[in-house]
């Protein structure tokens, strides 16, 4: 197990189970950490099911004034977070502060509501009066997150954050690309008092991802979907519950009737957010016929002011792309689509200028589902834009996918956007708004088939870290000790029981 203290950054010269963290825009090496071992896991793990019984011992409301603190921190502390995040992404400002206010809110919302999602309910019993009967909620124990680097300290902690109020022990395996915004959370979280061993971080690779598993009673995982495969085959081996929080390829349908400035500056925002690396990007757009050259020239317009750059000013849309393979993937779409048939309309290049991993935000028509770029998760900056005859055609190929995370209709019939929108198979959707169900702390967000597994956010989002204990209380009330329990008196009294609940049912 590495804490805060033990991943301090070494020189660059540091043994083979380091570890080297690069900062994406001057490829300086910026630190290493240490690879956990097994045995590093084993006893991290053994180390926090100890701590874990004493804080499911404090009331949830203890647990949930601790997470309130923790918010307020990081909203105090929110100019060193946003230095350090961007430290090792090479994001803009604006985007590294957008993750501390969004798990801000998932903070502030778990503090207020959790109490009462994880409150004991009332059931109906089965013969009332003499007995009761309630459910109970009980934290799994020990849970195991595995974290992405795109949002490095968001996706860190927005799904932890409950998972710690519900009752439970974490343990965290960050990225190893992004492994210090994760120490620099968690080191905020010892700062408002949570108990030591309550959430520990083990670094490494896939090898210290895939032995995590192994030791959880709990897995959320965010990531790629062929990684998110391999560990959720494992936790239903183990038999253990999961989450899993995979990739996307969210279409975008505009209606003849939409607000085009609305939707133009929309797709632009939604396709380049984090330089498009985001699984819940705007990463393919279906205009129906009679908008489509007025909104082409919106986008058109409105690109031309979209500044990306490598300074610290709070005026860059866009920076670096944060690892080299996103880069490589994003070209080798480009140059698929262009092969196939597709044009490039803004864009379509390498930035070495601002860094080695720049690339222009990318505009491009022309293209079809034969191109991999209207089929594969890019995570790069790409706004491939079709033509479409209908609606309904939109709909189609939205539905064309093996993917369903996040989706978005803009047109200014809401009522008729709407029912667009309810037809896509995805987990969220937005009329006139892209990406903002996840950015709706009480609204259930996550993705439908290759997409994932299970929902973050809202009350849906504690409840899967707790188990429940469903609990009959008999009073014995009428009741002769019997050796049997259908007695000719239990059985008038199901019979009764029987007659009463079709006149009223919520007896
Ligand atoms: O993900 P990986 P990568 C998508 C996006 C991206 C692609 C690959 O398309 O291009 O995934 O990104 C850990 N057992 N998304 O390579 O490999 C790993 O160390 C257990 C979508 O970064 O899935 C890291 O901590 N863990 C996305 C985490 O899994 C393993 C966010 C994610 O790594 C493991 C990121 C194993 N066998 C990428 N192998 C989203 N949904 O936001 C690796 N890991």
């Amino acid at each position: 197990m590495v804490t805060t203290s033990q991943a301090e950054r070494t020189a660059p010269s540091a043994g083979p189970e380091q570890i080297a963290v690069r900062n994406p825009v001057t490829s300086e090496t910026i630190g290493h950490v240490k690879q956990s071992s097994a045995d590093d896991i084993c006893e991290a793990v053994a180390r926090a099911r100890v701590a874990q019984r004493a804080w499911a011992e404090r009331s949830l409301k203890e647990r949930a004034a601790i997470a309130r603190r923790w918010g307020d921190l990081i909203w105090k502390d929110q100019e060193k977070i946003v230095e350090v995040i961007r430290r090792e992404t090479g994001k803009t400002r604006r985007t590294a502060l957008a993750e501390v206010l969004a798990t801000d809110t998932v903070a502030q919302y778990y503090a207020s509501n959790a109490p009462k999602i994880l409150s004991p309910k009332r059931r109906k019993a089965t013969f009332p009066v003499v007995q009761r009967a309630k459910l109970i909620y009980k934290p799994h124990g020990v849970v195991g997150f595995i974290t992405p680097w795109n949002f490095p300290f968001n996706l860190a902690f927005m799904d932890m954050l409950p998972a710690l109020v519900a009752g439970n022990a974490v343990i965290l395996k960050p990225s190893e690309i992004t492994p210090y915004s994760a120490e620099y959370g968690a080191e905020l979280w010892r700062q408002v008092g949570l108990p030591e061993d309550l959430l520990q971080i083990v670094h490494g690779d896939g090898r210290a991802g895939a032995e995590l598993v192994e030791h959880v009673d709990y897995i959320s995982f965010t990531g790629s979907t062929a990684t998110g495969r391999k560990v959720a085959t494992r936790a239903a081996q183990r038999l253990i519950p999961y989450s899993m929080e995979l990739g996307g390829k969210d279409p975008m349908i505009v209606l003849k009737d939409a607000d085009l400035d609305m939707a133009a500056t929309s797709m632009i925002r939604g396709a380049f957010e984090n330089a498009g690396q985001f699984c819940m990007s705007v990463e393919r757009v279906y205009v129906e016929e009679g908008a489509y050259d007025a909104l082409l020239d919106r986008v058109e317009h409105y690109i031309q002011q979209y500044r990306i750059g490598n300074t610290d000013g709070d005026d860059l849309y866009m920076g670096s792309l944060t690892n080299q393979r996103e880069l490589e993937r994003t070209e080798a779409h480009v140059a698929d689509a262009v092969n196939k048939g597709a044009k490039v309309v803004y864009g379509g290049k390498r930035r070495p200028d601002l860094g080695p991993l720049f690339y222009e935000p990318t505009v491009l028509v022309d293209v079809d589902h034969n191109m991999e770029l209207m089929r594969e998760e890019t995570f790069g900056p790409l706004l491939p834009i079709m033509k479409v005859n209908d609606a309904e055609e939109a709909l189609h190929l939205a539905n064309d996918s093996e993917y369903g995370l996040a989706a978005s209709v803009f047109g200014k019939d809401m009522s008729r956007a709407e029912q667009i929108a309810i037809r896509i198979d995805s987990g969220d959707v937005c009329v006139n708004a892209t990406q903002f169900v996840v950015a709706t702390p009480s609204l259930p967000s996550g993705g439908q088939r290759n997409s994932g597994v299970g929902r973050r956010n809202g009350p849906e989002g504690i409840l899967r870290f707790v188990t429940t204990q469903s609990v009959v209380l008999d009073s014995g009330l009428g009741q002769k000790p019997e050796l049997t329990l259908l007695t000719d008196q239990n059985l008038k009294l199901v019979n009764i029981m029987r007659r009463v609940r079709r006149v009223l049912p919520f007896i």
